[in-house]
């Protein structure tokens, strides 16, 4: 009887163990949007899944509250994995036409990316993570 229980708990716990090793999408959009008194911030991944090791891109909309394009604006993003330590990735930033910027980089491995932009504007540093996926 014991041993059948201690086998029952094992199973649970395996059960449990992949659950929790599943890829987690939740909270994942193509699209991530910022706003506050003075600027939108609106930016989308270019490709459906980020492949590990390769360019990726994503596309950044900057206004400011009237909705014009805020030009050269002092942007700076790194791509890096939550709770991991395997790297910043510093991605390169270029402006394509007013307002809105092309973002590149390279992630280097599968799993749960965030694209973290820093924007500072005036007196004020703006944060926004834009989260996405890597396939391998
Ligand atoms: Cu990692």
């Amino acid at each position: 009887m014991k041993a059948i229980s201690l086998t029952l708990l094992l199973l649970l716990l395996i059960v449990a163990g992949v659950f929790y090793l599943l890829p987690d999408n939740s909270g994942i959009s193509a699209k991530t949007d910022y706003s506050n008194e003075a600027v939108r911030i609106s930016v989308t991944s270019n490709q459906e899944a980020a492949v590990a090791m390769s360019e990726n891109s994503f596309t950044l909309q900057l206004t400011d509250a009237a909705g014009q394009p805020i030009r050269q604006a002092n942007l700076k993003v790194q791509l890096l994995m939550p709770k991991m330590y395997c790297g910043i990735i510093m991605a390169q930033v270029s402006e394509q036409t007013p307002g809105s910027y092309l973002i590149k980089g390279i992630p280097v491995m599968q799993g749960k990316w965030n694209a973290e932009i820093s924007l500072r504007i005036a007196d004020q540093l703006i944060r926004v993570d834009h989260p996405f996926i890597v396939k391998s």
